[in-house]
């Protein structure tokens, strides 16, 4: 069943419908009905959704959806502020799914409204009435990105209560932003620093922009958008060629890999990324991401956990990472040069010895494939 054919009207969210997961008295060692073992039984709720957004809504995929999904769980969450106070927004709070005519309207989020419209019917259908807004968009972001072959299997905590009022805008950081400013905005939300960053962009691997140029969608930040890879890494820090559609787009730089053919789009380059690959206080924790997945997966692990509480406190929470889904396995591909790139194409900003990595064969720039399996319909 495709989900999307059971869309409600956003006004058929059941606001305060969710009740709220209490840190009940643990019963330690409680068993779901299908077996898994859970630190208490507010967790087993989690288990058939987890198996609805795999097969329904993320179709068993690291797709568009699973993309888009993780997206969201960085825009809720980091809504928040320690400066402005509790009333600039309550973080991962599920305020986007709660107010759906505020925050989506935010330039920072724009697109965002497609992932909202879709999963809102996950809310308002019933069947997980137990499950807060907040809990749905990060429970759901682990889940997308166990799709994603060599993601880690992510932490979840379960119990955010549901937001009450929408998050101001201003929160969510902008590809035009300076890295001082997303280094300040990190900081004010959850006293992420930049190795935090870092780790946390590690989710621009599986994610392809359709609004940074409105003319072109699903333009991909790396030649692997749908692999949980390194190749992001490296690939923002090779010299942009060109662009993949127009050149004077906000927030957008030249890209190493422009070309386009038919819908497979060509790379994208955000100005943020470009900057925190060669700032000197992120550069060296760039550069030792590529070609080391594990330390990736497991830093991205961390960082994801950090930023999936901003706004609550972890003791208020139950931890369910034992319901979340082991991910695909890994490739293990090593990370390459796209055809015809080398060592002599890289910007190199830190001084620590670069990674000595090969070149993917082939005589023409990388042409990236629009769909998930290579096939040439999707
Ligand atoms: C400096 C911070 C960040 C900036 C400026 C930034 C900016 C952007 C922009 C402009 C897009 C393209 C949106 C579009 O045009 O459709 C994007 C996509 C995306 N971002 Fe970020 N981002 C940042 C951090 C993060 C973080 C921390 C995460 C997750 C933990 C994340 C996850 C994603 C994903 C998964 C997509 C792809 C969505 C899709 O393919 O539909 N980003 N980001
Ligand atoms: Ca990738």
């Amino acid at each position: 069943m495709v989900f999307s054919s059971m869309y409600l009207p956003l006004s058929a969210l059941a606001i305060g419908h969710s009740v709220l997961v209490k840190a009940a008295p643990s019963t330690r060692g409680t068993v779901c009905s299908d077996g898994t073992v859970v630190s208490n039984s507010v967790c087993c709720d989690f288990i058939p959704l987890a198996r609805d957004l795999t097969e329904n809504f993320f179709e068993n995929e690291c797709s568009e959806k699973a993309h888009e999904v993780l997206r969201l769980s960085f825009h809720d969450a980091i809504a928040f502020s320690q400066s402005k106070g509790p009333s600039a927004g309550g973080g991962a709070d599920g305020s986007m799914l709660i107010f759906p005519d505020v925050e989506p309207n935010y330039a920072a989020n724009n697109g965002i409204m497609d992932i909202v419209e879709e999963l809102a019917p996950f809310l308002s259908s019933g069947k997980y009435a137990s499950i807060t807004a907040g809990d749905m968009i990060q429970f759901g972001a682990a889940v997308a990105v166990g799709l994603c072959p060599g993601a880690p299997q992510l932490e979840f905590l379960a119990g955010r209560p549901n937001a009450t009022a929408p998050a101001i805008d201003g929160l969510v950081p902008e590809p035009q932003d300076s890295v001082d400013e997303i280094l300040a905005r990190f900081q004010d939300a959850a006293n992420l620093d930049g190795e935090d960053i870092v780790s946390l962009l590690v989710s621009h691997t599986v994610a392809r922009a359709d609004n940074v140029d409105p003319d072109i969608a699903a333009a991909p930040f790396d030649s692997t958008p749908f692999t949980f890879d390194s190749q992001f890494f490296l690939e923002t820090l090779l010299e942009g060629v060109g662009f993949p559609n127009s050149t004077n787009n906000t927030g957008e730089v030249a890209s190493p890999l422009p070309l386009s053919q038919g819908k497979n789009v060509g790379e994208i380059r955000l100005q943020s990324d470009f900057a925190l690959a060669r700032d000197p206080r992120t550069a060296c924790f760039w550069q030792g991401m590529i070609n080391e997945e594990a330390l990736m997966a497991a830093r991205f692990k961390a960082a994801m956990a950090k930023m999936a509480i901003i706004g609550h406190d972890a003791k208020d929470l139950v931890d369910c990472s034992a319901v979340v889904p082991k991910p695909v396995a890994a490739l293990k591909i090593p990370t390459m040069y796209p055809a015809t790139k080398s060592f002599r194409d890289v910007q190199q900003a830190c001084p620590s010895p670069f990674p000595s990595l090969a070149t993917a064969p082939g005589a023409q720039e990388t042409i990236i494939s629009h769909c998930p399996d290579n096939l040439s319909t999707c």
